[in-house]
């Protein structure tokens, strides 16, 4: 059987590395972009691909970048991919306001450039392309999402991301390329980044075994996310490329809570009861039973503009590509808190 080849453009970050694994599972050839920030800090930066055993005969890791049109031709053009998915990006919402013209180099000349480079190369009938699009682009439309419904991205990256959906959906109309969105709600996992709000909040959760430090400062408590396991996410965008025809799909759980009820469910998990006292940014989440401060608020989390309600509507997905998502927001917890504890417990012995 001829095995196909998969380029992965930020394959060393969550979504990449869960996905490289998936499609060497499948038989595939993998080839991964990888920035060279991750070449110089190597262990650190490739330490994702190393825990899912990516790194190995099949898997060959490429030095560039999305922003450089050159790069990107040219590795595209001696890789010779069957399918490229473009999971490069500037990913967090917060950092977006503080560098908004790098979001939109990587965010949205990235795919314009791959594009652009696949148009060039003569190589639209042969390679199929999908664009890492995201819930953010909805901003503040009420929910739920779905992909009928306006988008009014509330961050740079939400445009930046916009700006790339639409430039994935014009190369599909206007030049035939196979290109699909996938428009992917929020999604987590052991691997998710730390300055993300879900994991930081399992790490420190997970910490407190080893005794009481000082509290977790988070922002926006009130703010409604849809969140559901990168892994199921991943086959989605699999499944997305392997439709008769390209299209975009959002990828939800269907099931929305809010950052303080993520909060609550992750201290509960391991015993601790919050009790909520004060309010705005006074506000301080403490320890039912001991009565040490476990969460301060701190507005330096808070955003300019905030995204209230994130609520997917995963239908599309369900009836033409019969995904559906198979792992559960308890479940996807329980696995985050578990690698936090394995990890803290490997730092203590000093092999972290
Ligand atoms: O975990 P977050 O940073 O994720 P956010 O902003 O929803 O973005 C994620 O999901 C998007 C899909 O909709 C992706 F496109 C994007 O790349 C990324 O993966 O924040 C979630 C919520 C926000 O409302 C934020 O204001 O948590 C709130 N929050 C409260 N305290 C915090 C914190 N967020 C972070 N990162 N850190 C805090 O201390």
């Amino acid at each position: 059987m001829v095995q196909k080849k998969a380029l992965i453009t930020g394959v060393a970050g969550q979504d990449g590395a869960y996905l490289a694994r998936f499609l060497l599972d499948k038989g595939y050839e993998v080839h991964g972009l990888v920035r060279w920030d991750s070449y110089v800090a190597k262990r650190d930066g490739l330490r994702r691909l190393n825990l899912l055993e990516v790194l190995g005969p099949y898997f060959s890791i490429h030095y560039g970048d999305v922003s450089d049109a050159h790069n990107i031709a040219s590795v595209i053009k001696s890789t010779k991919p069957d399918e490229i998915y473009n999971l490069a990006a500037l990913s967090h919402v917060q950092v977006s306001f503080d560098v908004p013209a790098s979001s939109f180099d990587i965010n949205a000349h990235g795919i314009l450039n791959i594009l652009e480079a696949v148009r060039c190369l003569d190589m639209e009938e042969r390679v199929r392309i999908y664009q890492a699009s995201s819930s953010e682009m909805f901003g503040k439309v009420p929910a739920p999402q779905n992909e009928m419904s306006a988008m009014q991205p509330c961050s740079p990256y939400g445009v930046s991301k916009l700006a790339g959906y639409h430039l994935a959906r014009l190369y599909r109309e206007s030049y035939g390329l196979w290109v699909c969105n996938g428009i992917l709600f929020n999604h987590e996992s052991p691997l998710r980044g730390e300055d993300f709000v879900t994991h930081k909040v399992t790490r420190y959760v997970a910490e407190l075994e080893h005794g009481y430090q000082k509290p977790l400062s988070l922002g926006n408590l009130e703010a409604i996310r849809d969140w559901g396991d990168a892994r199921d996410y991943v086959r989605g965008m699999w499944m997305m490329m392997q439709a008769e025809e390209p299209d975009d799909f959002v990828l939800a759980s269907g099931q929305a809570l809010s950052v303080r009820a993520f909060v609550d469910a992750a201290f509960s998990s391991l015993g601790y009861q919050i009790e909520w006292r004060g309010s705005g940014l006074d506000e301080l989440g403490v320890d039912a039973e001991t009565g040490n401060v476990l969460v301060k608020i701190d507005e330096a989390f808070y955003r300019p503009l905030e995204l209230d309600h994130l609520l997917g509507d995963a239908s599309k997905a369900k009836d033409i590509l019969a995904w559906k998502p198979e792992i559960g927001f308890e479940q996807m917890l329980r696995d985050m808190i578990e690698h936090d504890r394995k990890i803290i417990s490997l730092e203590g012995n000093g092999d972290g």
